[in-house]
């Protein structure tokens, strides 16, 4: 009995997020600005993946929301690129949703900028289940974490737009078989585009940034930004 309660209430839930993702998507389409939502496990390097990859572009106009339990080291790392940074603070919860995104859409002003970069909470489960008003998805897989990882969290790879393998520079120290992650993610996502890259030696940094660069452009030029 109380399953199919707490059925009723997750059920709910979902959908008043997805209700207020649309809101979120409306007011990204309405200024013209292009958001990708970046996630992974805690450490897997979304950080620094975009402290690499801000410093390789930087005539984008950008800013970035950083997810976080508490603290605000991220943002701080970031904000020494010079770039703007929005911190969001989800105390108790792993995982950014639709309403904390509001919010912060609510109060911020974006203007000027092309794309917004969200920097999700470090988990692989929770905010596979959270739109938060996002064009792409994409997440992160280091390494180290085993090549298992698509088979084991299958919702976050079968719903995202790309996948990046991380810190490929370790590659020689772990056992990674890059070829057998992206036949896994392959099974459960034909459409996603998979990299390889290392934000120490920047391997790779290039491939991940001409892609976004082609999606932005085509996003802008099909609403005639
Ligand atoms: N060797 C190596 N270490 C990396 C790489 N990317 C990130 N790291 C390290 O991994 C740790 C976690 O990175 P961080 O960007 O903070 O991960 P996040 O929690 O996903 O944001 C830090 O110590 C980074 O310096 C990489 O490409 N190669
Ligand atoms: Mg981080």
């Amino acid at each position: 009995m109380h399953e199919v309660a707490d059925m009723h209430k997750l059920t709910a839930i979902m959908s008043e997020n997805e209700h207020l993702a649309g809101h979120n998507r409306e007011y990204f389409d309405e200024v013209g600005l292009w958001t990708v939502n970046l996630m992974s496990a805690p450490g897997a390097g979304k950080t620094r993946l975009l402290e690499s990859l801000l410093s390789a572009w930087p005539e984008l106009r950008c800013s970035v929301v950083e997810g976080d339990m508490v603290g605000e080291l991220d943002a701080i790392r970031l904000r020494k690129l010079g770039t703007e940074v929005f911190q969001i603070s989800t105390g108790r919860s792993c995982h950014l949703d639709a309403l904390m995104m509001g919010r912060l859409l609510d109060r911020e002003s974006f203007s000027g900028k092309e794309m917004l970069f969200i920097e999700n909470v470090g988990n692989l489960v929770c905010p596979a289940e959270f739109w938060l008003g996002e064009h792409k998805k994409v997440v992160l897989l280091s390494v180290t974490e085993g090549d298992d990882k698509p088979i084991k969290y299958p919702v976050i790879f079968r719903n995202c737009d790309a996948v990046v393998f991380t810190k490929s520079d370790l590659l020689p120290y772990v056992d990674f078989d890059i070829r057998k992650a992206t036949e896994h993610i392959g099974i459960l996502n034909p459409r996603a585009k998979t990299f390889s890259v290392s934000a120490r030696n920047g391997n790779g940094i290039d491939q991940f940034k001409t892609y976004l660069k082609e999606e932005l452009e085509s996003y802008r030029s099909e609403r005639g930004l």
